[in-house]
């Protein structure tokens, strides 16, 4: 028999008590992990709504706050703004607003204009809020001091609701009236959801609507999308992709899309959905869908008499037709008036909108032609429709005339419809813009486009007046984003790209807000108001539109991604030679695409005459939008003093190292966020860093071979540079005219 040793023993009996002790600690700190983690998920969840509890200065400023709440009259939208308000003020500043039924004494109170009117409250007489527009005021209804937030209906009052707390989560002081009016009438998002579940150019996880063919037993998530939506102002969602399955139209698959229509009404968010041109045929079972076949008249009018049974606020349909491979008029020689008024007037007794869309253009273009050119097709085919669309047909138009480019000037077509209404498609889901792995804040680009004056009848028509339909005095007109967002915890893959949804709803409530107001109420609302951190992410996201367009789309050459395969990598070569039309048309002497009336395309033409003079010269072209509009030898010295391939090789180097910056700003602000965020986002930032190394490398390289010209501060084409005979990054490819995009 083995003798005990002691010493053994104990060092046995100790290295069990270390083990013990390991377990317990790593458990416990896995339970911290865990914890952390569910916490900043909840916290991404929540987005700009997260009512933080406020410093003690603030909380003082605001004791004045009344403690009761009443709201004057009864409605589902209304009980979302009161409770609301009562979540929010008890987050916020501790403070349990008590609900009551009448008012005795202070109060915050609530209702449409004629109920606050009926108390005896004079209400400034120069406020007359539009339709959706709201009014916050204080008031002495009763001898008491009472706040007021009021409007036409109940979604303004919802409005007057959010904006308050808004005011109050950004430290804002509440001692101004507030009046504000929506610029326009849509302010829709779309969601390209298919009913598998899987989102078009999503980037946020699968579909928050439908998995599987059907919809979602539990829609928790479709709930708190349409809170988010409804904080922001929007009042609309198209709920399926463009590409539309035709079997989304069926009645029972309508009995399914009444829940979602059931959780977005407390918001006042009303639903849409795309559909297929061909449904008639299709779900129907007709033998045609010709537009101007009666009996197809008739199935569009049951079936919007059906969908109206089950959803009285349905918003109406989105429309793709004739356009990547979908079904459209042109199959019975119809015009794109007669597809949409067809649809429209089987909507319009219940005062539904068809959302028709200008995205139409032939992917097999014959790319040897010198003189085709995709850019023109949104133009050529609406134009010449002016006039022939009924009054409830929006004709949404994407903000350029190629699609959704880090950089393209604006669609010629805002200025060519002045009997029709219109509204701009927004892309949110960064399809063309690093797909949420890059941080790429569009507002700028949208601001860029929507103040961009088309100068109509030689006016200041900006493009922001042109879809709102005030300047060619039209009854509907706005604002569509395409969001995508999904089931993630933060919604679109990525935390800071939030601010693009956030910013889309503002923009569309308010185009005049600037870049700067945005994203500083967007950061605060998401993260708080430490100044050291409020200051690092409004510089990164300011920043961040340049340094992505500066390595992967220079001079308005287009993003130079691979357009064959995932739009996200760089792959300049796969644009060319095929029938998709993004074009740059790069060869050994020079780049880009001549679109001017002498000789080139003739697609400036589409524009009014002061807009034209602009671009038709290579003097006034500015250096931005070069390449789209002219084709220049390498060697063209742009108003910078640089000549194109220098431009090239500086933007490229430049912009990476902006992105290795990125990640140094960020570290500063370690310890002024919680650890999860901190860490997450600094890891984004790390990946993006190399994602621009990879682009850099693989543009500079493409463009020195082509062009043959080294760079001169000898870092592309030198013996002794990183990059001596271009790269070989994988992820550039060749383009084949057989490939359908990804
Ligand atoms: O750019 C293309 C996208 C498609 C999209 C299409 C459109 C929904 O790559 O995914 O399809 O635009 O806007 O219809």
């Amino acid at each position: 028999m083995r003798k005990a040793n002691p010493i053994r023993a104990r060092i046995k009996h100790s290295l069990r008590r270390i083990l013990i002790l390991l377990v317990i600690t790593l458990s416990f700190a896995g339970t911290i992990a865990a914890q952390s983690s569910a916490e900043s998920a909840t916290i991404e969840t929540a987005a700009w709504l997260r009512y933080e509890r406020l410093d003690s200065k603030t909380l003082h400023r605001h004791s004045q706050l009344p403690s009761n709440i009443v709201v004057l009259g009864k409605s589902a939208v209304l009980e979302s703004a009161e409770q609301e308000l009562v979540r929010g003020l008890d987050q916020m500043l501790g403070r349990k607003l008590a609900v009551k039924s009448s008012i005795q004494g202070k109060a915050l109170i609530l209702g449409t204009l004629d109920k606050i009117e009926s108390l005896g409250l004079a209400l400034p007489e120069f406020i007359t809020p539009g339709n959706d527009g709201f009014l916050l005021v204080h008031g002495r209804i009763h001898g008491a001091d009472c706040v007021v937030i009021t409007a036409r209906n109940d979604r303004g009052v919802l409005y007057g609701s959010f904006a308050l707390l808004s005011k109050i989560a950004r430290g804002e002081s509440l001692a101004k009236l507030v009046e504000q009016s929506p610029y326009a009438r849509v302010r829709w998002v779309n969601q390209w959801d298919n009913l598998d579940g899987k989102i078009e150019r999503g980037y946020g996880g699968p579909s928050i609507f439908f998995a599987n063919g059907k919809v979602r037993d539990d829609l928790t998530r479709a709930g708190q999308y349409a809170r988010l939506l409804a904080s922001i102002g929007i009042n609309g969602c198209t709920i399926n992709n463009v590409n539309a399955a035709p079997g989304a139209l069926e009645d029972s698959f309508i009995a399914q899309v009444r829940r979602i229509a059931d959780a977005f009404r407390p918001w006042g968010v009303q639903i849409s959905m795309s559909a297929d041109v061909s449904s008639p045929r299709i779900v129907g079972g007709l033998d045609t869908f010709d537009p101007l076949d009666p009996r197809v008249a008739e199935w569009w009018r049951k079936k919007a008499d059906e969908i109206y049974r089950q959803i009285p606020d349905f918003g109406g349909f989105v429309v793709k037709a004739d356009s990547e491979g979908r079904s459209g008029p042109s199959a019975y020689g119809r015009t794109h008036a007669d597809a949409a008024n067809v649809i429209a007037r089987a909507l319009e007794p219940h005062g539904g909108v068809l959302f028709y869309r200008a995205f139409v253009y032939n992917h097999h273009l014959d790319w040897h032609d010198l003189k085709n050119d995709r850019a023109k097709a949104a133009y050529d085919n609406f134009h010449a429709l002016d006039g022939e669309f009924d009054d409830n047909v929006v004709i949404q138009i994407k903000n350029g005339p190629i699609d959704f480019q880090v950089r393209e000037p604006v669609s010629p077509l805002f200025a060519g419809l002045r009997r029709t209404n219109e509204a701009i498609e927004l892309q949110i889901t960064q399809e063309y813009t690093g797909q949420q792995k890059h941080l790429c804040f569009l507002v700028p680009m949208w601001k860029e486009v929507l103040d961009f004056d088309m100068r109509v009848d030689g006016k200041s028509s900006p493009v922001k007046d042109l879809v709102s339909g005030g300047f060619f005095r039209r009854p509907i007109g706005g604002f569509a984003g395409v969001a995508n967002v999904g089931m993630d915890a933060n919604w679109v893959g990525s935390p800071l790209a939030m601010a693009n949804l956030y910013g889309f709803g503002r923009l569309a409530w308010d185009p005049n807000l600037s870049s700067e107001a945005i994203v500083d109420e967007w950061v605060r609302l998401s993260y708080g108001n430490d100044p050291l951190l409020v200051h690092t992410i409004e510089k990164l996201q300011l920043s961040s539109w340049h340094v992505y367009e500066s390595y992967s789309g220079p001079l308005g050459a287009g993003t130079l991604t691979n357009i064959t395969g995932n739009h996200y990598d760089p792959g300049p070569e796969s644009s060319e030679e095929n029938g998709w039309g993004q074009w740059h048309r790069a060869d050994h002497q020079g780049i880009g695409m001549d679109r001017t009336m002498k000789t080139g395309t003739g697609y400036i033409g589409q524009y009014p005459p002061e807009v034209q003079t602009t671009y038709e010269s290579l003097e006034n072209c500015p250096d931005n939008l070069l390449l789209f509009f002219h084709h220049v030898p390498y060697t063209h010295v742009l108003h910078s003093g640089k000549n194109v391939v220098q431009h090239v090789y500086d933007s490229h180097y430049y912009g990476a190292a902006q992105a290795h910056e990125f990640v140094a700003q960020w570290k500063a602000v370690a310890g002024h966020i919680d650890e999860a965020r901190y860490r997450d986002i600094l890891a984004r930032f790390e990946f993006q860093a190399k994602e621009a190394d990879k682009w850099r490398d693989v543009i500079c390289g493409w463009i020195y071979r082509l062009s043959g010209i080294p760079d001169n501060k000898r870092r592309v084409g030198s013996p002794a540079s990183k990059n001596p005979a271009g790269s070989t990054v994988p992820g550039e490819i060749r383009g084949t005219a057989s490939v359908k995009p990804a």
